[in-house]
Parts: structure tokens; sequence; C-alpha cells
């Protein structure tokens, strides 16, 4: 069986369109790999959408960013016929979260049936922080950022600290024998000369190109393929 390619993407935050616009620029086959690292909900015009589309798709895999975390934590009160009193903790964590762009997710959440949103909870239950892949020589972890570390220390596997983005930019390995793929934090705030485009350092790359375009990158030949996207940049302070 021949063996596919291997590619990373992250941040697609509800862009369906431009994910869809991705998938033909790489000419993604059967047998090739998509890891979308994290934060595929929320802001963008169709994030269940795009959500049910990854879900449908055996060769793409999700793992969880911040965004999905808050979906995770608190869907499930949502979901049609709920009669439950939302406890506090969650009407806290709702809260949080529409400040961060949930509404779209929460209205196409709302418009589809029961059944297929509990099909969305339990696909967000089993999709996993972080993942690890050797291709060729070179070793990655795939992580959207250190949060299981902050929100389920039972669930993190590695620990990094990302909130430094500097000490990142200056190539300090922060995965040993490894180098680190995440998303999260847009590349021109790592460094202003990198605006939209992907940063591929020794040890770190970043993948989230901010609201102008999506970047995808192949790991098997390093090679970057972007599609413009216009995302609200007031969510890119
Ligand atoms: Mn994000």
């Amino acid at each position: 069986m021949p063996s596919g390619k291997t590619y990373v993407i992250s941040d697609i935050h509800g862009h369906y369109q431009a994910y869809l616009q991705i998938l033909d620029a790489i000419q993604l086959k059967v047998h090739d790999r998509l890891y979308i690292v994290g934060d595929v909900l929320d802001r963008g015009p169709a994030p269940i959408t795009l959500l049910q589309d990854i879900m449908k798709r055996p060769n793409v895999e999700l793992l969880l960013g911040n965004h999905e975390l808050f979906a995770l934590l608190v869907l499930d009160v949502l979901v049609t016929g709920n009669t439950q009193e939302i406890p506090l903790s969650k009407q806290a964590l709702l809260q949080g979260w529409s400040i961060r762009g949930a509404m779209p997710t929460i209205t196409e959440f709302q418009n589809i049936t029961k059944e297929k949103q509990q099909e969305i909870l339990s696909y967000l239950q089993r999709c996993a922080y972080t993942k690890s892949l050797q291709i060729g020589q070179r070793r990655y972890l795939l992580a959207h950022t250190d949060m299981p570390v902050i929100h389920n220390p039972q669930q993190a596997d590695y620990h990094v600290n990302l909130s430094n983005a500097l000490r990142i930019y200056r190539d300090e390995p922060l995965v040993p024998d490894g180098i680190l793929i995440s998303g999260h934090t847009p590349t021109h705030r790592i460094d202003w000369r990198h605006q939209g485009q992907i940063i591929q350092g020794n040890h770190t790359i970043f993948l989230d190109c901010g609201p102008s375009r999506l970047g995808c990158l192949c790991l098997d030949d390093l090679s970057e393929t972007y599609v413009p996207v216009k995302m609200d940049e007031s969510w890119w302070f």
C-alpha cells in the first residue's frame, strides 16, 4: 500500500469554503492524512458544517484547540430538549466562550437535529489534544497550544510553555528530540515579518497565519500551500 503524504493546518475558525479550497489545492488523496491542529470552531460563518465535514473524512483528524475545549465543556447544555438548569460553572464557561466568538457555532448547533448534536459531542470527546508523528528522520509533536496543562493536567502528555513567543522564535527546543507544531498564536504576533505565513523554525512550527490566509504545510517536503480568507480582523488584535 502506498503511504501517502502528511499535511498539517490549524485555526480554520468556521471558514468552510477556505478549507475546501485548501483540500482542493493540496489534492488530498485517500492515502494522505491531514491533521488539523485545533480551532475549527467559532468566529467564521460555518463552524458546525466544517466540523461535520471533518467527521466524515477518515483521513482528516482534528486535535482539540481551546475553542473546541469550550464546546466540549458546555455544548451539552444546548442540546435540543435539554431542560436541565445550567449550572453556574457552565454559565461562566458559556460567557467566556461567547466573548471568544462562539455565536456562529451555537447558532448552527441549535439548527441541527438532536441526533446530529450528540454525534458532534461524542466526536469531540474522542478527539485527542496531541499527536506524535515520525516523518522520515523528523519527529513531530502536534499540539494547538499548552492548554491541556492548564485545563486538564491528566491529559497533558507533554509539558511545554508556549506563553513566551519570543523564546520560541529564538528557537530553543520545547520538545526533546522533536519539532513542536502548533497553532493558536498568529505568526504575525510572533514576528511581524511573517505576517500571513507559516513559521518553520528548527524546533517549532507555527501554523496560524492570522485573518487573511490559511496555510497548510506538507510534512514530507515542507512545502506550504495558502488560500486567501477574509476573517474578522477584530479577533486578531
Ligand atoms: Mn485560534
